[in-house]
Formats: structure tokens, C-alpha cells, sequence
């Protein structure tokens, strides 16, 4: 057999093709055009031949760091962000990543390769042996396997459609070796490929739902608008802005919404965040969930009197915590787009001493903000640390943020504005640890535009040895890493034996000097002046850099904002 280009190969009976060969050509149809992953057996070819034929392939050092990449790409672009993995403990790897996506609605494909069948299924110890389709269904949003090669264009097809369509979220493909390997005639696999049409389809409301909605809106003393991630998802930036500003109606970004409406705009209420959940009459959700991170819509934080409108695509979503009296189910672009044509029939004002409430209580905040971020703190605290970055990213609006950790994301989500939709990524639904190299690899190459990573210390350690990839890929990622020398706090001691305490971390890293290794440029910063220099100097160097700041280790909260979810023990201290 010889190769005869990328496309087919051509043989005594005639020009064939394989398994690696249709999956790419089934992706390439369907406008993938990058994937991220690890490779090994069985899947090395077919990131080769991804690369021979145009799909751009980014190799990580551990699946999970190109599972949340891939995660990313799909939130990012509104497509499904591709993941190559191993079998067995690479597809696992991997998992995390797929399930993580599935529970922030990200749309998502983890392929995988997979050993052989008859040997898994009578558990005679194949090399990476595991029921990997099975393992993935609860995780994952849908789980497909492809066995012949002429299943491959509708295995594409329904992995997109699953992840895209509807609440998007993570999908699971397996690809047996034999499949991959195995050889059709050219003309077979040709007849097997097709786009998906029309993947993710617009899910228009009723019309009654959209006048339920305004009806009630129109009843509230003091309205409140709720912009969750999936409205950051929905891309319909222009339609929510227009809505927010006609009606006036004030609005709580969550921390992925952010930069929806620019966080300077005059009806956010992001700095009166507990007065508005406190005392708003009429809360619209749009794209945002009441789960913990709302705390549920319960009082004590939320008014047991306030009324629901629910903007989501999912109809199941509706009613899973507090009742909702307007439900509108369908895609958000296409609500929005009903609301606006509706509203321009006219719209009750919003009362004024609503309006007041919100600004006075902003204004009280800010005030203890600006003392905060002005403190002249040694060492630095998260506060001065961040509004020297603050003041850093202000010239450089385009840039996406990427924030993980305890402290370092409760202080950051505050202090760091967003100007620009979809320009933050964090820890999302899950509150996980792990994100972070993976996500701002996926920005930059996504976006191609600069990215700054503010970690915890802890959380950077999760994927820092993805600094190699950055530095392998040349990408314009500057990692900040909060060290403040442990989980939330870096001073717990162990009275017990000479071990470390279980939140300490090693305070003295140089974690500037792992990015040295790798041909990046490290900084370390003490001050918040150092650490502002250090970061304009990466950022208008355009390369992968690393900012080592060191933060008072005192400085934190155990469990950050989270500390009243925090279980401890209820007999003596163990200290
Ligand atoms: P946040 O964490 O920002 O509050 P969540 O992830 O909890 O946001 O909620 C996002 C919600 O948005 C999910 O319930 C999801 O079903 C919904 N959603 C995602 N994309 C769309 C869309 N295009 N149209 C309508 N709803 C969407
Ligand atoms: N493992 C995973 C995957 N996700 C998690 N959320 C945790 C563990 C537990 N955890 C948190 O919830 S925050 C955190 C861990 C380990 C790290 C906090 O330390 P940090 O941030 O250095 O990243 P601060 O600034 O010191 O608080
Ligand atoms: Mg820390």
C-alpha cells in the first residue's frame, strides 16, 4: 500500500480510506477547525492527519488542561470545542473536563480512542482496557460510538447536534482502534460525509410566555434583571443591551455575564449586589440558573415575596428551586428579539426610589472599595494586588481574563471590570480548580487576542504544566500568579508534627522560574507597583510570560467567599 497524499491511499483493489481519515473529513464538514488533546494509542494518526489536512491540532501535557480548553472553544464560539484523548486513562483524564462542560452548558466533544471490544467486554486485560461509552454517559449530555467507517458522518453529525442544540453541553465519542484503522473504498467514505444543517436551531417562544413575562414586569416596584452566562452564550448582545436600556431596569452581571453590558453602565447593580437579591420584587432571569451560586432564590438573601421570569432554553430548568410564575422557554436571541418588539409598545417606568435605593447603596460601596484598593498594604493583599492590575487592563480593554482560585477569584470577580462580552472565564458552575491554563490557551488561540490568567497559587498548580504548551504554541498568555502560599491562606501551622499544615503551600516558590524553563519571561513582584510594571511589560511584549506576586498569607479567608458552605468540626479544634 502507498500513500498517495493525505486524502486516500491507493491499493491493488482500488483507492481506499480509513477510519482517521473519514473522521477528520466528517469534522472538516462540519467546520471544525481546531482540536486540542494528548496522543497516543490509537488516536496519533489521527491528529497527524488533522494537521495534514488543515485542522489546526494543540497538544497539551494532560488531558484535562485540552478538555477545558476544548470546553472553552465551544463557550467562546458558540461551536463544539474538539478534545482528543487516549484510551482508558486518558479518555478519565478527559472526563473531568467533559463533565465540567456539561454542568456549565458549554458545547463540547471529547473524542476519544478506545481499545478493542471483544477483549474489554469479556475483561481479558487489553493495554488501556475500558468500558469507556459507558463510563461517560452520566457525565456527559449524549454518548455515541462509531464502529464502522461508514457511520462517521452521521457520528459527527449527531455529536454536534447533541452538544450544540438546545442547552448545550458535553458529548462523548468513542472511536475503537479498529475503527480508526480499518480501510473502506475511497467512494464508500465519500458517500458517508454531510454537514449538519442548521445545528443548533433557534427554540422561538410562545407568544403568550413573552406577555406573561411583561405583564408581570410591569407589576414591579422594583425590577431586576439577572444576566447568567448563557445570555453571555446566546450571543445576542445588541437585543439584551437594547431591552436592559429601554425598559431601565437595573441588572446583576454573574461573573461570566460580566462584560455583556460594559460593568461601568449606569444600570448594573453588580456594587448593590445583596440590597437588589434582598429586596427586588420582580426578578427576570435570563440565562442564569438559581443554584447555589444564587443562592437557590431563598430567603434570607432573596425576598420570600419576589416573583420569577425565567428566559431559558431548557424547559426543565424551570421551577427546579423556587416557582416560576412567567416561564419563558426558548432561545434567548429569539426571546429577546420578542421582548424588544413587544416593549416598544411601551414599558412602566421604573420608580425612582428604586433606582436611588441601587445608587446610594453603590456609591456607599464603592466608597469602601476605593479604601480598600488604596490601602498601602506590605505585603500586597488581594485588594492592592488587583487594583494594580486593574489600572494595567484598563488599557487594554480587548484582553480576556481567566481567574481561578479561592480568595483570588472572589476579589478578582469584584475588582476587575469587563467592557467586552465573553471575555471571562472562570471557575463557572462547579467552583472547580484546574481551569486555568486550559481556558486562557483556548482564548488565545481562539481569540488570538492577549490573556491574562489570575490564579491562586493552589489553583495554577493544577495545570501549570501547561506553561510549556503556552510557551511550545508561543501564545500571548501572562499568567499572574496569587501567591499568598496555600489553599485560601498561607499561615495555618501544624502543631502536631513537622509536616506542613493541609492548606500550606510553599510561599517561597519562584513560580516565575517555571516559565524560564520553558524560554518564557518570569517577573516577580512584591509591590503593587512592581507587579503593574511587570504586567505592562509582558502585555505589550505579546509573549508567554509569568508574574510571580506575593500576597500577605494572612491576607485570605479560609474557603474565600464560600466560608458559611465551609464544614468544620464540631468537636475540639484539631489546632
Ligand atoms: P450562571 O452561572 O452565569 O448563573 P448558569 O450556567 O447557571 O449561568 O445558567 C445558564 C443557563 O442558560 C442554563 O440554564 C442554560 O440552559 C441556559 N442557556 C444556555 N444557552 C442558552 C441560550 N442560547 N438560550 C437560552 N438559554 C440558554
Ligand atoms: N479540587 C478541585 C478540582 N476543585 C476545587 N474547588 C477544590 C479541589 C477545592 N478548592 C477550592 O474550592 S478553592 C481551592 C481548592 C483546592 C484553592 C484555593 O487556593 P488558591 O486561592 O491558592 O487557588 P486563594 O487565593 O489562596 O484563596
Ligand atoms: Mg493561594
Amino acid at each position: 500500500m502507498t500513500s498517495s497524499g493525505a486524502d486516500t491511499v491507493t491499493h491493488p483493489n482500488g483507492m481506499l480510506t480509513d477510519g482517521f481519515r473519514l473522521t477528520v473529513d466528517a469534522l472538516k464538514a462540519n467546520g471544525v477547525d481546531t482540536m486540542y488533546g494528548v496522543v497516543g494509542i490509537p488516536i496519533t494518526d489521527l491528529a497527524r492527519v488533522a494537521q495534514a489536512k488543515g485542522i489546526r491540532y494543540i497538544g497539551f501535557r494532560q488531558e484535562q488542561a485540552a478538555g477545558h480548553a476544548a470546553a472553552a472553544a465551544g463557550f467562546l464560539t458558540g461551536r463544539p470545542g474538539i478534545c482528543l484523548t487516549v484510551s482508558a486513562p486518558g479518555f478519565l483524564n478527559g472526563l473531568v473536563a467533559l463533565a465540567n462542560a456539561t454542568t456549565n452548558c458549554f458545547p463540547m466533544i471529547q473524542i476519544s480512542g478506545s481499545s478493542q471490544r471483544s477483549i474489554i467486554d469479556l475483561r481479558q486485560g487489553d493495554y488501556e482496557e475500558l468500558d469507556q461509552l459507558n463510563a461517560a454517559r452520566p457525565f456527559t449530555k449524549a454518548a455515541f460510538r462509531v464502529d464502522r467507517p461508514q457511520d462517521i458522518g452521521v457520528g459527527i453529525a449527531r455529536a454536534i447536534r447533541a452538544a450544540v442544540s438546545g442547552r448545550p453541553g458535553g458529548v462523548y465519542l468513542d472511536l475503537p482502534a479498529a475503527f480508526l484503522s480499518a480501510t473502506v473504498p475511497a467512494e464508500v467514505g465519500r458517500a458517508a460525509m454531510f454537514q449538519a444543517v442548521d445545528p443548533a436551531p433557534a427554540q422561538i417562544p410562545a407568544a403568550e410566555s413573552i406577555t406573561r413575562a411583561l405583564d408581570l414586569l410591569a407589576q414591579a416596584q422594583r425590577p431586576l434583571i439577572v444576566l447568567g452566562k448563557g445570555a453571555a452564550y446566546a450571543r445576542a448582545d445588541e437585543a439584551i443591551r437594547s431591552f436592559i436600556e429601554s425598559t431601565g431596569i437595573p441588572y446583576l452581571p454573574m461573573s461570566m455575564a460580566k462584560g455583556l453590558l460594559p460593568d461601568d453602565h449606569h444600570q448594573s447593580a453588580a456594587a448593590a449586589r445583596s440590597l437588589v437579591l434582598g429586596q427586588a420584587d420582580v426578578v427576570m432571569l435570563i440565562g442564569a440558573r438559581l443554584n447555589w451560586q444564587l443562592e437557590h432564590g431563598q430567603p434570607p438573601r432573596w425576598s420570600a415575596a419576589a416573583r420569577f421570569i425565567q428566559v431559558d432554553v431548557d424547559p426543565v430548568e424551570i421551577d427546579s428551586n423556587r416557582p416560576i410564575e412567567a416561564p419563558v422557554t426558548g432561545d434567548i436571541a429569539s426571546a429577546m428579539t420578542a421582548f424588544n418588539a413587544a416593549v416598544q409598545r411601551g414599558h412602566a417606568a421604573v420608580p425612582d426610589a428604586w433606582r436611588q435605593a441601587i445608587n446610594d447603596r453603590t456609591a456607599q460601596n464603592a466608597a469602601k472599595m476605593h479604601a480598600r484598593l488604596t490601602a498601602d498594604a506590605v505585603p500586597m493583599n488581594f485588594s492592592t494586588a488587583l487594583r494594580a492590575i486593574r489600572d494595567v487592563l484598563d488599557g487594554h480593554r480587548d484582553a480576556y481574563l481567566v481567574n481561578e482560585g479561592a480568595n483570588t477569584l472572589d476579589f478578582a470577580r469584584d475588582i476587575l471590570p469587563m467592557y467586552q462580552p465573553r471575555h471571562r472565564l472562570d471557575s463557572g458552575t462547579w467552583g472547580v480548580m484546574g481551569v486555568g491554563m486550559g481556558y486562557a490557551i483556548a482564548a488565545a488561540v481562539e481569540s488570538g487576542q492577549p490573556v491574562v490568567a489570575v490564579e491562586g497559587d493552589s489553583a495554577f498548580g493544577f495545570s501549570g504544566m501547561e506553561l510549556e504548551t503556552i510557551c511550545r504554541y508561543q501564545l500571548p498568555v501572562v499568567t499572574i500568579v496569587f501567591n499568598n502560599g496555600g489553599i485560601y491562606k498561607g499561615d495555618e501551622r501544624n502543631t502536631h508534627s513537622a509536616d506542613p499544615a493541609p492548606t500550606v503551600l510553599l510561599q517561597s516558590s519562584r513560580y516565575d522560574k517555571l516559565i524560564a524553563a520553558f524560554g518564557g519571561t518570569g517577573y516577580q513582584a512584591d509591590t503593587p507597583d512592581e507587579l503593574g510594571h511587570a504586567l505592562r511589560a509582558a502585555l505589550s511584549n505579546g509573549k508567554p510570560a509569568l508574574i510571580n506576586a506575593v500576597i500577605d498569607p494572612a491576607a485570605g479567608t479560609e474557603s474565600g467567599h464560600l466560608a458559611s458552605m465551609n464544614t468544620t468540626s464540631s468537636l475540639q479544634p484539631a489546632h
